[in-house]
């Protein structure tokens, strides 16, 4: 990679803040919320039994954090990127192929290096919903993290679909973006298989925040997502990641944000939501977001209606 190829930093500090006000003062017409008919329920046998597969795993410890964000937890334990095979099988990821191609028509355009993205997708579909709040699926989801995770408890932050199409060279520059994630747990599912893009590879930086200079190509790393489904577990608040310009066809994906109702303690910051929806839509959303933060994990596990996953279920497999 040259340095020309460099995906430039989305704002971080202040020029989040300038976001938020630019997406205040924006107001641009919401997209038509729609609904899906959905012909396939959300079942558990649409997750491989005997999957998934990790590799290239690497804990927050082994990324370079000596200090961990959970203070009984220690840093070795939590997984801060891992690659993720056969979670799904493939009539779950056709039927997940199916649903999110179909939540293309509400989508809404994107600056982002996305060209377009639906954001709040649990609410329009009751398979994903149904999926996100499966025990079973949150229980692969919490053994690659290596804690317990319950859906985020902020819906329009707990999942959206991107759509990515290539876009004319001199944007290409402008709008590929090293981020970190508001989130801290984040599962990016892609459900484009790699034969139907070329561009769009997933970039990390392989090391800390504080390492990250986006000029430095020798600690990036290119995740192998190779098969529609395949998909890139990442403690995302944690780790510099980005999209890379999709040069043609079509890249669609998935993107689940997930939280560890054990400990209150969340990384998303009031200005990193309110640059995605500007500031008064997101006073509301950010009380409700602390005041969900507070609950009990059984409470939290009780409100979508199953057992609690504890970490001890992490480690064996059945329960
Ligand atoms: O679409 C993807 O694969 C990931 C994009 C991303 O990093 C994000 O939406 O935060
Ligand atoms: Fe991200």
């Amino acid at each position: 990679m040259n340095p020309s190829d460099t995906l430039p930093l989305f704002e971080r500090g202040v020029g989040r803040v300038k976001l938020a006000l630019k997406s205040t003062l924006k107001r641009t017409p919401r997209p038509s919320p729609i609904c899906l008919s959905e012909q396939l329920p959300w079942s558990d046998d649409l997750l491989c039994q005997h999957g998934p597969v990790l590799s290239d795993t690497r804990t927050l410890g082994q990324l370079g954090y000596a200090d961990s964000p959970h203070a009984k937890i220690a840093a070795d334990s939590i997984t801060g990127v891992a690659v993720v095979h056969r979670l799904f099988t493939p009539e779950g990821v056709a039927a997940l192929q199916g649903i999110c191609s179909r939540l293309e028509e509400g989508a809404g355009d994107s600056d982002w290096i996305i060209s377009r993205r639906t954001r709040g997708v649990t609410a329009l579909s009751s398979f994903i919903n149904d999926m996100m709040c499966s025990r079973s699926f949150l229980l692969a989801v919490s053994r690659i993290a290596g804690v317990p995770l319950v859906p985020y408890p902020m819906v329009n932050a707990r999942s959206q679909v991107n759509y990515f199409y290539p876009k004319p060279v001199e944007q290409q520059q402008q709008l590929g973006m090293w981020h970190t994630d508001g989130t801290n747990y984040v599962l990016n599912i892609v459900l484009s298989g790699a034969c139907e893009y070329s561009g769009g590879e997933f970039l990390f930086h392989n090391g800390t925040v504080d390492s990250f200079d986006a000029l430095d190509h020798r600690t990036f790393e290119n995740a192998r997502l190779d098969a529609p489904g395949d998909a890139l577990f990442i403690y995302g608040s944690r780790l510099f990641h980005g999209v890379r310009p999709v040069v043609s066809g079509r890249r669609m994906s998935l993107v689940l944000s997930f939280h560890c109702p054990y400990f209150g303690d969340d990384s998303n910051r009031f200005w990193h939501l309110a640059s995605d929806d500007g500031i008064p839509a997101t006073i509301p959303k950010w009380l409700g977001l602390r005041w969900a933060l507070q609950r009990s994990a059984a409470r939290q596990f009780s409100r979508i209606g199953i057992e609690p996953i504890t970490f001890a279920q992490l480690h064996h497999t059945g329960a």
